[in-house]
């Protein structure tokens, strides 16, 4: 497709000035570690091979500021167009070189021209990632109302509506360049009684069947569960096995997408990941932190080495299906205080670092110590990895990319968001997630 060279939205001399000042400092860092590293054992070109493969796509919505249900406190200059926010994730990327894709969310990110929007995302050096469906809001001017549900609603009209709002996404997708839709419906009900819980899942299948029949070759469908909210006694694709339920009946295309914050206080989310993993149905990741609910908190701000233990059971399962063990890792906060831009570059880093830590666990040994059922043993391979410091490996191929070595310093030194503040229309007060 397109022939212009990437448009970088930072002038990439400051990126390059920035990193000449830090690079003795990268150096001996990366020395003391990587010295420490070899010693352990590890096969630093193998994890540096891994590392820079690694990457996450941007959710659209989580580059706006965003908000509870109780209010949303705008930070000025943040985008509110599609195509700020590609700008914006186009900083993150060139900062921190974690994140070129981005997730779009239909109809939230409706533009007339998607073919244009895809030379746009091109020529900021990114590309889109898998886009979602939204059946969990009206939208003005819809025939059918979602306020008793979409795929699994009693009504037929209403369950035909979106179905065919999520083919449209398809279609859409296919014209952004996009090889993956994500499913993720509200539908649920709030009262006992209010639903039978056996037809509304049938229900949901059937829809599901429809939207599947339309995925074009080499796409995949990804079924997000999520355990309440808005349905607050009982929601439909609630948890992991029903979503695995939903993707085994549909077929091969259809795998599980874990959010990290989907789940009830104290779920063993890695213990989710590995059996998705084992039953080939792990398609997809949406990282975030939580401490009470669906938070939506930036990912390792509350739970670090909860993350660090999903990444191990990720590492197994890279090892268990070498090559062909492909899932589409995505970030989805909600940057309700700070600025969105720092967040993803904070976050992106964080779980590049549980992914790098995963990748440093000395395997052979923790086989070693299961085989002979040394508890404390085992507990220790994976402790030294946790505890180990892994920012210097994760600067370098960082700046080796062309990334920023201190990429939310050189970021407010810049002022891109100030400067923003002068362009950009203010985005209203109002409460939502987005
Ligand atoms: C639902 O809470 C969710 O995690 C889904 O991924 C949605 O598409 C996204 O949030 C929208 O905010
Ligand atoms: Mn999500």
């Amino acid at each position: 497709m397109a022939k212009n060279p990437p448009s970088n939205p930072l002038p990439p001399d400051t990126i390059a000035r920035h990193n000449q000042d830090h690079q003795h400092v990268l150096d001996e860092d990366y020395q003391a570690l990587s010295r420490a590293l070899m010693r352990r054992g590890v096969d630093l070109a193998a994890v540096e091979k891994k590392l820079a493969a690694f990457s996450l796509a941007l959710p659209s919505w989580g580059l706006g500021t965003g908000g509870t249900r109780f209010g949303r406190f705008p930070v000025a200059g943040t985008p509110t167009t599609v195509h700020e926010k590609l700008a914006d994730a186009a900083v993150v990327q060139q900062l921190g070189r974690l994140t070129p894709r981005v997730s779009l969310h239909f109809p939230w990110d409706r533009v007339e021209d998607p073919v244009a929007l895809r030379q746009e995302v091109h020529d900021l050096g990114l590309g889109f990632d898998a886009v979602n469906s939204n059946t969990f809001q009206d939208q003005p001017g819809q025939a059918h109302s979602y306020r008793h549900g979409s795929l699994s609603a009693v009504s037929a009209e209403v369950r035909q509506q979106a179905v065919a709002h999520n083919i449209d996404c398809i279609r859409l997708g296919e014209k952004l360049g996009s090889k993956a839709l994500t499913v993720w419906i509200g539908d649920g009900s709030n009262f006992p009684g209010q639903h039978s819980l056996g037809d509304a899942l049938d229900r949901y299948l059937d829809s599901a069947r429809k939207i599947y029949a339309a995925l074009p070759d080499g796409w995949r469908m990804f079924i997000e569960h999520k355990f309440y909210e808005p349905a607050f006694y009982a929601t439909v694709i609630g948890d992991w096995g029903t979503s695995y339920l939903a993707a085994s009946s549909l077929g091969a295309k259809a795998q599980c997408l874990v959010d990290l914050g989907h789940h009830a206080q104290g779920t063993n989310i890695e213990q989710i990941v590995a059996r998705l993993g084992r039953f080939g149905k792990l398609g997809g990741f949406h990282f975030n932190d939580s401490k009470y609910g669906d938070d939506d908190l930036d990912a390792g701000a509350i739970n670090p080495h909860q993350l660090f233990l999903v990444f191990n059971e990720l590492v197994e399962c890279e090892l268990a299906a070498p090559g062909s063990f492909d899932p589409a890792y995505m970030i989805d906060q909600s940057h309700n205080l700070t600025d969105p831009i720092e967040s993803l570059l904070s976050s992106a880093e964080t779980i590049a670092g549980a992914y790098a830590r995963a990748l440093i666990v000395d395997r052979a040994a923790l086989a070693e110590f299961r085989a002979h059922d040394d508890v404390m043993g085992a507990f220790r391979v994976l402790r030294r990895a946790y505890e180990t410091d892994v920012g210097p490996l994760l600067a370098r191929l960082r700046v080796g990319a062309g990334g920023a070595a201190d990429p939310i310093a050189l970021y407010r030194q810049l002022g891109w968001r100030a400067a923003k503040a002068k362009e950009r229309k203010p985005s209203g007060p109002g409460a939502g997630i987005v």
